[in-house]
């Protein structure tokens, strides 16, 4: 699908009053599994019983905050529309039970206003609304994706290229490639797969690897955090760098991924009175400079 498709379209939605927003990112639905699974181009990494953790979401708004959809590298079209279905009905009824009232999903680099669009009108009952950005308030707190803040690093989707050609060219090294990953995985409790070393906060934090490298395989939070401490939001929320994180006037809620080996779960609540990191397993909530690591 062409990605040049509507990119100059500036959607925001502005929420004057601030009730209680709950902001999840980078779910990545419908990729190919990525740990030592044989490319049946049929299968995804999620389907729709796997969103049953977020069924302890409930909020007034709830903001899917970009790279919720990911088709870079699953090219079975009717496969993803049938998934696509069975998560949007599961979100229509949690919606209808009171979970949340308003749905709201932002764009990011791997899905375009232009893909949300289509996978909105899937289901028109369920009234997503769509946008680059939400902003709540008189200026009090801006929600997106940060792509637009720091680019990916140079390679994640060739990477993914490489790992699927791998597959179909020399199993035996794929089958390596995906068993480092899946050892990354386990030790780390972070998304890993061959090719493309992406283990989020442990690659982000670690002191032991020069920045220049790490900035070329992961999307380092470093610029984001900059972007929000001199920008004139009292507070901004990420995604995109799949590293949970919350420093002064900077909330991510990291990459709300259901893989193997993951460990971390978390949400950014946002009400009147604070915002903070929830970690949806456990309902502890953390304030800005809380260590959340276990
Ligand atoms: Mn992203």
């Amino acid at each position: 699908m062409p990605e040049t498709l509507n990119t100059d379209k500036r959607v925001e939605i502005y929420l004057p009053e601030i009730t209680s927003v709950l902001v999840v990112a980078d779910l990545h639905l419908f990729v190919l599994p990525r740990l030592g699974v044989p490319s049946r181009l049929q299968f995804h990494n999620v389907t729709a019983d796997k969103l049953q953790a977020l069924e302890a979401l409930y909020a007034d708004v709830v903001v899917f905050n970009g790279d919720t959809f990911d088709t870079s590298i699953q090219t079975n079209i009717n496969a993803t529309l049938t998934r696509a279905v069975e998560v949007l009905e599961r979100l229509r009824a949690m919606k209808e039970v009171g979970h949340f009232k308003r749905l709201i999903f932002i764009s990011g680099n791997h899905d375009r206003l232009s893909v949300l669009e289509m996978l909105r009108n899937l289901i028109p009952e369920l009234e997503i609304e769509i946008a680059d950005r939400v902003v709540l308030g008189d200026n009090i707190v801006e929600i997106k994706h940060g792509d637009d803040i720091v680019q990916p690093p140079i390679g994640e989707d060739r990477a993914k290229e490489l790992y699927e050609r791998a597959l179909k060219e020399n199993p035996v090294r794929a089958a390596l490639m995906a068993g480092v990953g899946r050892l990354i995985s386990l030790f780390y409790g972070q998304i890993a797969y061959a090719g493309n070393i992406v283990i989020g906060g442990w690659v982000n934090k670690t002191r032991l690897i020069p920045r220049a490298w790490k900035a070329r395989v992961i999307t380092l939070d470093d610029e984001m955090i900059t972007y929000a401490q001199k920008s004139g939001f009292q507070w901004s929320a990420f995604g995109h760098t799949h590293t949970p994180n919350i420093v002064s006037k900077y909330a991510n809620p990291g990459s709300f991924g259901m893989g193997p080996g993951r460990k971390e779960f978390f949400a950014v609540r946002i009400d009147s009175e604070s915002v903070t990191l929830v970690d949806i397993k456990t309902r502890r909530s953390y304030s800005s400079g809380e260590s959340f690591r276990r």
